[in-house]
């Protein structure tokens, strides 16, 4: 878009904020594309370059790295990070009535193991971009300003996602923090990130505590790229339900076993692989079902396997629907232990519920791409994201851009500069819209 157009777009009224600005605030389109490429040195693997992706596992020493990264440009935009008991980082900009609510936005810098560059960092980056820009232009919102780095969004580390935004909305598992991963117990991994366990209670945040919150990412699917639409406007995420699946059988000799006395535990795992698949398959609808993770022991050529640990995940906007397919699956692994003299038992490891967006900032979102001559499209989100726990809370609205070929969860992912900064722009319009 034409800097004249679009600067013609921000004079009119639905622009004018609430204090005068020297000139309309403008996303640098440069500065966000050179942090998104400095951001992805942490965690990228040796000796690689851009396109190699990043492994950025949350509580890692590259996560550790990154969070003080990004932590520094909150600094050079002239905020004060502050690290909540949970381990996420918050970052206040005052508003000219610091009595309201704030409008709360942002993101996360935790990645999947061999993931990309885009999931997480455009959203946080675009959100210390916004102010950036607030203050070139000398604009103070009325409402203050809340910018936030969720911890551990992806749930890698310890099997359970969007964990710091669950914290703050009170869906902390009983228990959680005694949990064991890699070595790690959960609450030392807190400490190891800044935050402080023993004053859990002190992370979470009332309902009406934000005015909105808003969340830009990569849609991480392909529609937006197929349909030609710059962006999305989330209508809701989906809810995901994750199984711990342990299957115990009997390790013995691959060559003196008669097959008729095996308790095969990796056969017993592949009928419930080939299950969950069946079973989703087997009725209309956008669930999605998944075995990701899968580990046999002990793992040898000529050793028939005798257990192996596995994870379900289910996904779909409807929590019925979830729990129902759940429930097939669960029958179904009962009636595979008895075909293979086996012993399977189900966990279930994580519930996030499903969360739709709120009409009213969806529909400032779209108000937003109006003035910027910007086409939208409606649509689902198929990946969890922290604005799911956050609508627990308050007013929530996602805004998406197109993911190149749909990849995502890959060092293939790429979204293209223009889009992250119209993403940017749209999200600094939708945050004045509220401020
Ligand atoms: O897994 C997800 O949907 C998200 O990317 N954490
Ligand atoms: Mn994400
Ligand atoms: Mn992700």
């Amino acid at each position: 878009m034409h800097r004249r157009h679009f600067l013609a777009a921000l004079a009119a009224p639905a622009f004018a904020p609430a204090a005068f600005a020297q000139a309309a605030p403008t996303i640098n389109a440069g500065r966000l594309r050179s942090h998104l490429e400095a951001l992805s040195v942490f965690g990228r693997p040796a000796g690689g370059a851009f396109a190699d992706g990043v492994s950025r596992v949350a509580y890692s020493d590259s996560d550790i790295a990154g969070r003080a990264y990004v932590m520094q440009l909150m600094r050079d935009a002239g905020l004060t990070p502050r690290i909540d008991p949970a381990g996420n980082i918050f970052a206040r900009r005052p508003g000219t009535d610091n009595s309201l609510p704030p409008v709360l936005f942002g993101s996360h810098t935790d990645s999947v193991p061999n993931g990309g560059n885009f999931d997480g960092d455009l959203g946080t980056l675009a959100a210390i971009e916004v102010i950036q820009a607030l203050n070139e232009a000398r604009l103070t919102t009325r409402r203050p300003l809340e910018i936030v780095v969720w911890q551990n969004e992806e749930g890698f580390a310890f099997n359970n996602g969007v964990c710091g935004s669950r914290i703050v909305a009170g869906h902390l598992d009983a228990g959680e923090l005694d949990l064991v991963w890699n070595g790690l117990k959960k609450s030392d991994a807190l400490r190891k990130i800044g935050g402080d366990p023993d004053r859990i209670a002190d992370a979470r945040r009332a309902p009406g505590s934000f005015a909105c919150y808003l969340e830009l990412h990569i849609e991480q699917g392909g529609t937006l790229e197929k349909s030609g639409t710059p962006i999305g406007v989330v209508e809701g995420i989906v809810g995901i339900d994750r199984f711990d699946v342990e299957i115990r059988g009997f390790a013995n000799h691959a060559g003196t076993t008669p097959m008729p006395d095996r308790r095969d535990a990796l056969v017993a795992a592949s009928h419930l692989t080939v299950a969950v698949d069946d079973t989703i398959r087997a009725e209309p609808g956008r669930q999605v079902g998944t075995v990701g993770q899968l580990n046999v022991s002990p793992n040898v050529p000529n050793i028939v396997p005798g257990s192996v640990k596995m994870v379900i995940e289910l996904r779909d906007l409807s929590a019925p629907k979830i729990a129902r397919l759940g429930a097939k699956i669960q029958a179904r692994a009962r009636e595979i232990a008895a075909q293979t003299r086996t012993e399977i038992d189900v966990r279930l490891a994580a519930h996030h519920p499903p969360a739709l967006a709120t009409p009213a900032v969806q529909q400032s979102i779209e108000t937003v791409c109006t003035k910027l001559a910007l086409k939208t499209q409606r649509l689902p989100s198929g990946a969890g994201h922290d604005a799911q726990m956050m609508s627990l809370l308050g007013p929530m609205g996602m805004i998406f851009v197109p993911s190149v070929a749909g990849i995502s969860h890959s060092p293939k992912e790429l979204t293209k500069w223009e889009d992250c900064a119209t993403g940017a722009t749209v999200l600094l319009h939708t945050v004045l819209a509220h401020a």
